[in-house]
């Protein structure tokens, strides 16, 4: 039985499927996404090699994904694809029928068929300003002020739903923001951390569009994959959790991170120009409590800031050519 990723060209899809390849095989993984993968004219380093299954495909077209599922005989699914926060605000109608109906598609799929598993990503952007904002509870008021978070928490409701009532094992982490270096960011509010690191390796001055005292949970990319693997991994018995876990790992504000780059590019300059993003950070929590996630299935994160910051400078410095050459809008979630 293979597994699906959809999504597969994102941040994290293409981060995760390379991973998933690496322990199941390439034939084994099936990437999916809205348009082709990069080629290796275009992206030599991110290009899938010639025999990597890949399905290009809306993930709201029932018809395109019940052959996908039939065809390469798939047995668990990541389910990636979806717009993120940012993006979502200027497109909410997008942002409500590629959110909820992908998600609704693949369950409905899922649970005809057989399906081991499903994993979702939710989002802290499940959180509101009525939410307790520091070391946020697992069980808490969920009140999303954006189309996104919205999807978000109706998802967590909708994954829960469909274990209870099919008995479908869908598991799902809520990501804070997640920092990586090998494909750039889909549109979201956490995106100028990565924007920040970005300019300061290439030996450029940043302007932010947070407030400098803009605290969020945040992530390094290997800790959000080895979390995803692990909640995969684990004894359904041990999850107690079926809307979707709290995951902590960092959290920083703008000024903070900025302070940290300067320790190792003192000559980096960071001013700010808060815009629409400001309203929608300025809602989520700024750090949130992971108890449930350590205590079910060992969540155990590693990377704190400065080792982050490190690995993050000393990657773009190498100059993974293909970070920052996502031109605006080159992927779906950057445009909608
Ligand atoms: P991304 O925007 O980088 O990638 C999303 C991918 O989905 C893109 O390649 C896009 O082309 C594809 N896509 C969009 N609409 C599609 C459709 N209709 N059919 C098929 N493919 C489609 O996003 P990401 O950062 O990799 O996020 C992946 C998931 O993780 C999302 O569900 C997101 O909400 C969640 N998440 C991400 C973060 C983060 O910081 N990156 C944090 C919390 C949650
Ligand atoms: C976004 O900013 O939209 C994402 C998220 C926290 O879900 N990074």
């Amino acid at each position: 039985m293979r597994i699906l990723v959809t999504g597969a060209n994102g941040q994290i899809g293409s981060e995760l499927v390379e991973v998933l390849r690496e322990r199941h095989g390439t034939g084994q993984v099936v990437g999916l996404d809205l348009n082709p993968p990069p080629t290796a004219t275009d992206q030599p380093s991110r290009a899938p090699s010639s025999n990597a299954p890949f399905e290009v495909a809306d993930v709201r077209n029932r018809e395109a994904l019940a052959d996908v599922l039939d065809r390469h005989e798939v047995g668990s699914i990541y389910h990636l694809a979806s717009l993120l926060s940012a993006t979502g605000e200027q497109h909410p109608d997008r942002a409500w029928d590629v959110n909820m109906s992908g998600l609704k598609t693949i369950l409905d799929l899922a649970r005809s068929r057989p399906v081991e598993k499903v994993f979702w990503p939710s989002s802290i952007a499940v959180f509101g300003p009525t939410t307790p904002r520091e070391d946020t509870p697992q069980n808490t008021v969920l009140d999303p002020t954006t189309m996104y978070g919205v999807t978000k928490r109706s998802g967590e409701l909708l994954c829960r739903y469909y274990h209870r009532r099919y008995d479908l094992d869908v598991r799902s982490l809520r990501y804070p923001g997640l920092l990586s270096y090998k494909t750039a960011p889909g549109g979201g509010t956490t995106d100028y951390a990565i924007d920040m690191l970005t300019q300061a390796a290439a030996g450029r001055d940043y302007t932010c569009f947070l407030k400098p005292d803009t605290r969020l949970p945040m992530m390094y990319m290997p800790d959000a994959i080895q979390g995803t693997l692990a909640l995969m991994d684990a004894d359904a018995d041990a999850l107690s959790v079926r809307d979707s876990y709290n995951t902590g790992g960092l959290s920083f504000s703008p000024e903070e991170l900025a302070a940290t780059i300067q320790a190792r590019v003192p000559s980096f300059s960071c001013s700010y120009a808060p815009d629409e993003r400001q309203h929608i950070a300025e809602n989520w929590p700024s750090s949130v409590n992971d108890d449930a996630a350590r205590t079910d299935w060992g969540w155990a994160p590693e990377y704190d800031l400065e080792a982050t910051t490190a690995d993050m400078l000393d990657h773009l410095r190498e100059g993974t050519p293909e970070h920052g050459d996502v031109a605006e809008g080159e992927h779906e979630g950057a445009t909608a």
